[in-house]
């Protein structure tokens, strides 16, 4: 703060100055307040940069003449970063971190747009080669370089030890409030950040901290400032407190009740799970009756140990009938969560020839053994040779089963019951419930399955993205398809699929992004 002190008063007279001539130029209104531009003069000359500067205001930007308090982008043109950051010191302007300093092509796209576009990494001016950053004293230089954070997340590897969770606790109830107002931009907008930050080496104490990283637009740097300054963020509290998100939140977290059930539940007046319960006229779906039967069961996490009782299970029945068949336990567990809202499996059989029948023979045994409490059995939609799906958050066509299995929990020692209590053993519930997912694969297409099932849900979104938008190719859980080429690329393992896209191999405990 002292810092600030000795240059104020030449950010004043500079700003009056600036002010004035400013209003020497036809005064146009400000669309865009957030952001107030300066623009070097230097390699560009005067005339270029009086141009540009009246073109942006015109399109309804601000730009200040003089190096003001209130600038928050300066704009250079074939000036490298150490070249910026030398005419900024000569300037003493104080700290000069609180600026964006952006090359003429991000100006230029914001022209084009007609609005200010997002200082990405590829308009950001950056130290290269792991510079000294703005300010920071020789000893303070940090080995990690922002700028080589990719804003794919299949970049970046990312482990269960996050250093920020109380900025992406924040920024993902925000993206979950978006989520249930279907604003899915903003909702992945924030769900991006956060993955970013999950993959930090360190935690984030100061604005600086997160200069020239990707996905840190302004909507989330609002947030991120405010944990930073205040321990936790104002918006995301009120989201926390908010009738509608409470509500959608409870309501989502029963079996088989999505966003838009929840839409018509509250509007229909339904605000908790009790309340949607005691309502007898309402038509659930038998997945919902599950749903609500085993609430606490599922509601309740499943541990690791119990993934791991759960899966001896599924392994010994599918082997049952399928003695050579490969069980593999996907999503969280795989990327090392010690728990988990539900367990997913993958079934294969390396043999020749397919086994149509399997998921229906595992389940009716399940029936006959008393351990199936619900199931729902999707058969394969998939069309041979299909192209690989666009969608984003597609669902697969494998053939699955969105179960409920009773896993027995050990015995209750009966003789630390007091007899006068009368407690029917009977009645002494030793199970709990567990939902389980099965998706059955054709051989060939295993890798891709695992690939996809594995998750995180947000890295497999940005495997889909980098196919698409890096490499031409199209990614979903079945196949890659390369556009240029025309052909789909085979692969036996998720090392192939990640050669194929000119991926460094991330293992499925880094890719918790
Ligand atoms: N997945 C998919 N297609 C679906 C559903 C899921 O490709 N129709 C992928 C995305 C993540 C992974 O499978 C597992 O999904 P979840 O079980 O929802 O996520 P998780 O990471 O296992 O998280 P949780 O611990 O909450 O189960
Ligand atoms: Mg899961």
């Amino acid at each position: 703060m002292d810092r600030m002190k000795a240059p104020a008063a030449s950010y004043q007279r500079k700003r009056q100055k600036g002010m004035n001539s400013q209003s020497l130029s036809c005064s146009y209104e400000v669309k865009f307040n957030k952001l107030v531009i300066f623009i070097m003069q230097r390699k560009m000359g005067m005339t270029r940069r009086t141009f540009l500067m009246e073109l942006a205001r015109r399109k309804g930007f601000r730009v200040e003449s003089e190096l003001s308090e209130s600038v928050t982008h300066i704009v250079a043109e074939n000036n490298s970063y150490p070249e910026v950051l030398d005419w900024l010191r000569g300037q003493s302007v104080g700290d000069i971190s609180r600026f964006e300093l952006l090359d003429i092509s991000w100006f230029t796209a914001c022209m084009e747009a007609g609005r200010p576009v997002d200082a990405e990494t590829k308009y950001r001016l950056m130290e290269k080669d792991r510079a000294p950053p703005l300010n920071t004293p020789e000893s303070e230089v940090p080995l990690f370089n922002a700028s080589k954070v990719s804003q794919y997340s299949c970049q970046r590897k990312t482990t269960l030890n996050n250093y920020n969770k109380k900025f992406t606790d924040a920024l993902e109830i925000m993206a979950e409030n978006y989520e249930f107002k279907e604003n899915e931009i903003f909702c992945l907008e924030f769900l991006r950040t956060a993955s970013v930050l999950k993959f930090l080496p360190f935690p984030v104490t100061r604005m600086k901290d997160i200069q020239g990283l990707p996905c840190m637009g302004d909507r989330v740097r609002d947030v991120i400032e405010e944990v930073i300054e205040e321990g936790e963020s104002s918006r995301a509290e009120e989201v926390l407190n908010d009738e509608r998100y409470k509500s959608f939140k409870q309501f989502t977290s029963v079996f088989g009740v999505g966003v838009k059930t929840s839409e018509k539940w509250y509007r229909m007046g339904l605000r908790t799970v009790e309340e949607v319960k005691a309502d007898k006229t309402l038509k659930l779906s038998k997945m919902q009756k599950a749903g609500f039967l085993y609430y606490e069961d599922l509601v309740s996490c499943v541990s690791k140990a119990e993934a791991d009782a759960v899966s001896l299970i599924v392994k010994n029945t599918v082997c049952t009938f399928l003695p050579d068949a490969l069980v593999t336990i996907t999503g969280g567990f795989r990327r090392g969560k010690k728990i988990g809202h539900d367990i997913d499996f993958l079934i294969t059989n390396p043999g020749p020839g397919e086994d149509d029948e399997l998921l229906h023979k595992v389940v009716d045994l399940w029936k006959k053994q008393d351990l199936l409490l619900y199931c729902d059995i999707i058969e394969s939609t998939f069309v041979k040779e299909q192209l690989p799906s666009r969608k984003v958050d597609a669902m697969d066509n494998f053939q699955k089963c969105f179960a409920i299995l009773k896993l027995y929990q050990p015995k209750v020692d009966k003789s630390s019951y007091n007899t006068s209590e009368k407690i029917d053993m009977a009645e002494v519930k030793d199970w709990k419930a567990i939902r389980v997912d099965l998706v059955i694969t054709p051989f060939e297409q295993y890798a891709y399955a695992l690939l996809g099932w594995t998750g995180s849900r947000q890295f497999g979104r940005d495997l889909r993205r980098y196919a698409t938008h890096e490499r031409k190719m199209i990614l979903d859980n079945h196949a890659l398809y390369d556009r240029r080429k025309r052909i789909f690329l085979k692969a036996g393992s998720e090392e192939e699929i990640f050669a194929h896209l000119g991926l460094d191999y991330v293992e499925p405990w880094e890719r918790n992004a």
